[in-house]
């Protein structure tokens, strides 16, 4: 019998990907905190036609993980180095363990500090509405994209199974992601609103700016991104999306830690590295953790 899928990280976006697999026939493991509830939980994915797919999934401490033919983390930007290094040891250097988090920093952390290991990343725009302990609804059809970060490897087959398509060069498009994670993340945050409400006029030159301060981030990395493409592509994002509550509007309104440092302390970390103002990009970050610790 084929290796399982091990995955970290029961959130919407961690249970989707399970129930995704499942229905290709992939058996998929959730590895818990040490000490956790292990034993065998059903799971339900509602799909996107609205059908109900059960199944059936092992939730194992990290000590029980079994082999596996990839390691998935879809935690928190923050929870990932904690999550991932224990378990190393009980991988194997060909094994891809793939980081699925929003924003930056951690990928390249890990990759640099374990280069042994076969790290890849990806992102995906699907939508996913957790709904009680074991249950997600798939809300929004998305594109699927996943690269390694160190070595040219193929695309594993448990991914291409549920649409990820191979991208070479990652790191762009995480930089995308990341682009438009830091316009709409921490204003929708402090401005307690959807999505969409961004694309209102007052919020035009807030949005110019912090297009403005990224492009320059990115391009003293190496990495070419015009401010008007940043600027477009989170306005395009933002229309697109118009209804959500952003997923840092959610921690804040549930009192949980967000992911400020990966997306804002990111920009702001890499400006300060080469001596660059990020002025509207640190007053964010500033705010977010002001309101996450209240
Ligand atoms: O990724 C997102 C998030 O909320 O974290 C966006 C694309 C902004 C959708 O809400």
């Amino acid at each position: 019998m084929a290796e399982p899928i091990a995955l970290v990280g029961g959130g919407a976006i961690g249970q989707l990907m399970a129930g995704l697999m499942a229905q290709q026939g992939i058996e998929v493991v959730i590895i818990g905190r040490p000490g956790c509830d292990c034993g065998v939980r059903e799971h339900r994915l509602t799909t996107l036609e609205g059908d109900t797919f059960r199944h059936r999934v092992r939730h194992l401490t990290p000590e029980a993980m079994p082999p596996c033919r990839a390691l998935l983390i879809t935690t928190k930007a923050y929870q990932v180095q904690e999550a991932v290094t224990p378990l190393l040891p009980r991988l194997s250097s060909q094994t891809p363990i793939v980081l699925l988090h929003n924003g930056l920093g951690p990928q390249q952390a890990l990759a640099r500090r374990f280069p042994e290991h076969n790290w890849w990343a990806g992102t995906l725009t699907d939508g996913g509405l957790r709904q009680g302990q074991d249950a997600v609804t798939h809300t929004g059809l998305g594109q699927r994209f996943a690269g390694p970060l160190l070595r040219q490897d193929a695309l594993p087959d448990a991914l291409a199974a549920i649409g990820f398509e191979l991208d070479a060069r990652i790191e762009l498009r995480l930089w995308h992601k990341l682009a438009v994670n830091a316009l709409i993340n921490p204003l929708t945050a402090l401005h307690r609103c959807p999505n969409g409400e961004l694309t209102r006029a007052e919020f035009l030159p807030t949005l110019t700016r912090l297009s403005e301060e990224l492009a320059e981030v990115a391009a003293s990395q190496g990495v070419s991104m015009e401010a008007d493409e940043v600027l477009a592509l989170g306005l395009k994002v933002a229309r697109a999306t118009a209804k959500n509550r952003s997923s840092m509007l959610t921690d804040v309104d549930a009192g949980r830690q967000t992911e400020i440092e990966a997306i804002s302390g990111f920009v702001v970390a890499l400006a300060d590295k080469a001596g660059i103002e990020a002025p509207t990009h640190r007053d964010n970050l500033d705010r977010v953790k002001a309101l996450q610790s209240r």
